[in-house]
């Protein structure tokens, strides 16, 4: 069986992200998994997760733009809704007439520009009404409250050959630059080898300068800007699905949650500057062999931390976390299991260690966890099955 992330509209906004038997019935998990509670894990230390609010509907993203308190929250369905009180209410940006709303499909992404306070450009990632990948620029209007549509201009379209992995992730850097997630195009086994194939934009992490040119400019640094037959923008490759990738807002090291095909789900980590690295699909999931052929000549890097299917089904990576208000968590990666709603973390670091799962500490698991957000604090959310969530101390 084949497993994939979807993202299950039902009804009018109930949002699931299931795992999908390809060819087979699709839809979310039937059992959810208590709290996995072990002798050693008690709910004596310091944090939990606080319930803010309910109606977030098929969010699936989360941010707040730079030097902003507002949160923004990136709805699968192609608006994206300003936070009042934790509940979706001014739509700063509507393109439901522009997504496509597949499982696995819709307004997958956002990305604020660091200059954003004085430039109002953000980004954004969706698949248009033909399935492909659409990375859009637009601007806000002067007073930064919505989106002005006439600004809207295309950066990159990716020809998506399947309905699923679309990725959806974009996020810059500490470089400045635009960093776009691509999943390996769908289907299951990614059966044309796009993510072992550098001449594919697909199954990578891309690199882009959105600065120096119009729409967008090759970094001089980026690692495979002169191999022959390779897509200059290709930042690392050999990925399945990276549902969600974050930078370390203090060290600028890049955190991926990839998502298994039917048994490992993974988190991969980069050190920051780092490039040209391959995370392995197809000639791997996780740790164990799949089958695939590595590209030649080159090296898996293998993941820092993964869980098998005995414990989850499909990963939400998230951040780590750098706020205030929870000492005991400080310094830690956070990652989640959308279908058994598990949350774990690992220690950041030049070699991150000490993986621990929180789900017993936090008090909850939180099933339908599509997405973490981190706020310009660097405080943590979580949102699952329209709830958004707060990490807090206890
Ligand atoms: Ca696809
Ligand atoms: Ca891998």
């Amino acid at each position: 069986m084949t497993r994939s992330r979807a993202l299950i509209t039902t009804g009018a906004v109930a949002l699931a992200v299931a795992a999908v038997a390809i060819g087979a019935s699709d839809g979310p998990p039937s059992a959810t998994t208590a709290a996995g509670s072990t002798a050693r894990e008690t709910a004596t230390a310091g944090y939990r997760l606080v319930r803010v609010s309910g109606g977030l509907g098929d969010t699936l993203f989360l941010t707040a733009a730079p030097g902003r308190t507002t949160l923004y929250a990136v709805q699968k369905s192609g608006r994206i809704r300003v936070l009042r009180n934790g509940r979706p209410g001014a739509v700063f940006l509507d393109v439901r007439s522009q997504v496509s709303g597949g499982g696995e499909q819709g307004l997958l992404g956002l990305a604020f520009h660091p200059g954003f306070a004085r430039n109002r450009r953000f980004f954004v990632n969706f698949t248009d009404r033909s399935g492909d990948t659409r990375i859009v620029e637009y601007r806000a209007n002067a007073r930064r409250t919505r989106a002005v549509p006439s600004t809207a201009r295309t950066v990159m379209t990716i020809d998506q050959p399947y309905e699923n992995h679309n990725g959806g992730m974009i996020a810059f850097g500490p470089d400045r630059k635009l960093y776009i997630g691509t999943g390996d195009g769908g289907s299951g086994g990614d059966p044309q080898n796009r993510a072992q194939n550098l001449s594919s934009p697909l199954g990578k992490i891309l690199r882009i300068d959105v600065d120096a040119r119009r729409p967008y400019a090759i970094p001089g640094n980026n690692p495979f800007r002169t191999t022959r037959g390779a897509r200059a923008e290709v930042w690392h490759y050999g990925l399945r699905n990276p549902w969600r990738f974050s930078f370390d807002r203090v060290r600028g090291d890049l955190w991926i949650g990839d998502v298994g095909q039917g048994e490992v789900e993974e988190v991969d980590f980069v050190r920051r500057g780092a490039k040209g690295l391959n995370f392995g699909w197809n000639a791997f999931e996780g740790r164990r062999s799949y089958g695939g052929a590595l590209r030649a000549g080159s090296r898996p890097t293998m993941p820092v931390a993964q869980y098998t299917h005995a414990k989850g089904v499909s990963i939400t990576g998230g951040y780590v976390y750098r706020g205030r208000s929870i000492p005991a968590l400080r310094g830690r990666y956070l990652f989640a299991d959308w279908g058994t709603g598990r949350v774990w973390s690992i220690g950041a670091g030049p070699r991150p260690r000490g993986l621990r799962e929180e789900t017993a500490r936090l008090g909850r698991t939180v099933v339908g966890a599509t997405t973490f957000g981190e706020d310009a604090k660097g405080e943590l959310y979580i949102v699952a099955n329209g709830t958004l969530y707060r990490f807090a101390r206890r």
